[in-house]
């Protein structure tokens, strides 16, 4: 069990791992002040001003030599007194300089994610802020860098703390009624209250039925290569990626594994699969395959139905399971036949003729899809506080009584601060910063 004691002065390196120009190891808490005395021999150092000093430990070995920077707690990333050394980026010198915090009183390494932890703690950021932030380390794509970017700045917290704080507003109102009760509640007072209810539910209602973007953004759109075998999806599979991801041969049932890759398509994060070619009289590997790539792309965003173009326009329905999802027919090996309409797709994946036109295509989707949308739900754990916070909405309007009306507005508003952390749930908190690195 990790130790969040917050009286502890917490250091990490803050930088990757490994050699670099610089490395930068962060410190939080009340040792704060003793450390830059003891390491960098800084006393009362003015705080957001850049020191060069050397770096000593006790017994007076030169470290390094380092900028260092104070920032003056509750004016600083966590809320706490806050330092910064930036070493350089070498194994030995991030390993002596963290030894020598190590043995400075009361300072321990710290647990994952445990600066933004005491950030949201201190009041600094909300939850989905905290997450915004963790977005945008794991950003690869321009897409996710700007989703990552506005759930930061506490776009999306600020919208759900405003729903959170009209439901207080409500439950204040009825709690008020509910404590005295010689007083009756006027008619149109509840009236308007319960109109307000509707309109929440209609608000949240319409924020959830999103097609579950933002998540997608996050996590990548899936593509998946999906035909009979030989007719090229793994020679498209490289053509796309440019590499040779997959294994190509004219032997029927070459490819049994989903083989993915991911790749930067105008800015949105794409995972693209490769997989088995569907076919009846496959033998017992090649059938597990085949179960595989059903399975893949009836998960997936898009399916390319990749066809020979040699077989047009003859095309074999693919597998009920995965008629919902949205398909585009490509025409592969076009260099073998001439004779296909203009407006159909056909491309060949060994000269690269086409290629661009299905790209086009893909952009096409990715930009409907994505489009410049902003404020969207990016996690399952948001999705599921916010239905439940619908459901007991519901439960207000159908509830005559003011108390359970009351309790039901509670258990809505409670819904809505856990997914802002306005509610005290260590359990929520180690769940969440266990997904963060070592010093963020
Ligand atoms: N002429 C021509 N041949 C192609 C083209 N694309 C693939 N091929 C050839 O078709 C054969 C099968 O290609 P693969 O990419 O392995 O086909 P696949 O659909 O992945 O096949 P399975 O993995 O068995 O399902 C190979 O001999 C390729 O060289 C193309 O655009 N034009
Ligand atoms: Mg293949």
């Amino acid at each position: 069990m990790p130790s969040y004691e917050l009286n502890d002065t917490i250091y990490a390196l803050s930088s990757g791992l490994g050699k670099g120009g610089v490395a930068v190891i962060r410190l939080s808490g009340k040792a704060v002040p003793a450390a830059l005395y003891q390491l960098a021999g800084l006393e009362a150092p003015r705080p957001r001003y850049a020191y060069f000093r050397p770096l000593r430990r006790q017994d007076g070995t030169l470290l390094d030599r380092a900028l260092v920077l104070f920032f003056e707690g509750p004016h600083s990333f966590t809320g706490e007194d806050v330092a910064e050394f930036h070493v350089h980026g070498g194994r030995r010198v991030i390993q002596s300089v963290l030894t020598a915090l190590g043995d400075i009183a009361g300072c321990r390494p710290a647990e994952r994610g445990e600066f933004s932890r005491r950030a949201v703690l201190n009041g600094k950021m909300d939850l989905t802020s905290a997450e915004g932030l963790m977005d945008l380390i794991d950003a690869e794509t321009e897409a996710q860098q700007a989703q990552a970017l506005s759930q930061l700045s506490g776009r999306l917290g600020a919208l759900y703390e405003g729903w959170r704080t009209e439901l207080v507003r409500y439950m204040g109102y009825l709690e008020a009624f509910i404590d005295f009760p010689e007083e009756e509640i006027p008619p149109e007072k509840l009236a308007e209250i319960d109109a307000h209810i509707h309109t929440l539910i209609h608000e949240i209602a319409g924020h959830l039925d999103d097609h579950r973007v933002g998540e997608k953004l996050r996590e990548g759109f899936q593509i998946a290569l999906l035909g009979e075998p030989n007719v090229g999806k793994s020679s498209l599979m490289n053509a796309l990626t440019q590499r040779e991801v997959a294994i190509v041969s004219q032997i029927a049932g070459t490819t049994r594994d989903v083989v993915e890759a991911h790749l930067d398509v105008a800015g949105f994060p794409v995972i693209l699969a490769d997989t088995a070619g569907l076919r009846e009289d496959a033998g017992e590997i090649e059938a597990e395959g085949i179960r595989r790539a059903v399975k893949k792309a009836s998960e997936a965003d898009l399916i390319l139905h990749i066809q020979n173009s040699e077989t047009y326009p003859s095309v074999k329905p693919l597998p009920e399971a995965i008629r919902s999802v949205p398909i585009l027919t490509v025409w592969n090996k076009a260099d073998l036949r001439k004779d296909l309409p203009a407006d159909v797709l056909c491309l060949s994946a060994k000269t690269g003729e086409g290629i661009a036109a299905l790209w086009d295509a893909v952009k096409g989707i990715l930009n409907d899809t994505f489009g410049k949308k902003d404020g969207l739900i990016t996690r399952e754990r948001y999705r599921v506080a916010l239905q439940e916070c619908v459901y007991a909405l519901n439960g207000a309007l159908g509830n005559e009584a003011l108390e359970l009306k009351a309790e039901d507005l509670r258990m809505a508003a409670r819904a809505l601060g856990r997914i802002t952390g306005r509610i005290e749930a260590d359990e929520l908190l180690d769940v969440i910063f266990q997904e963060f690195c070592i010093g963020k």
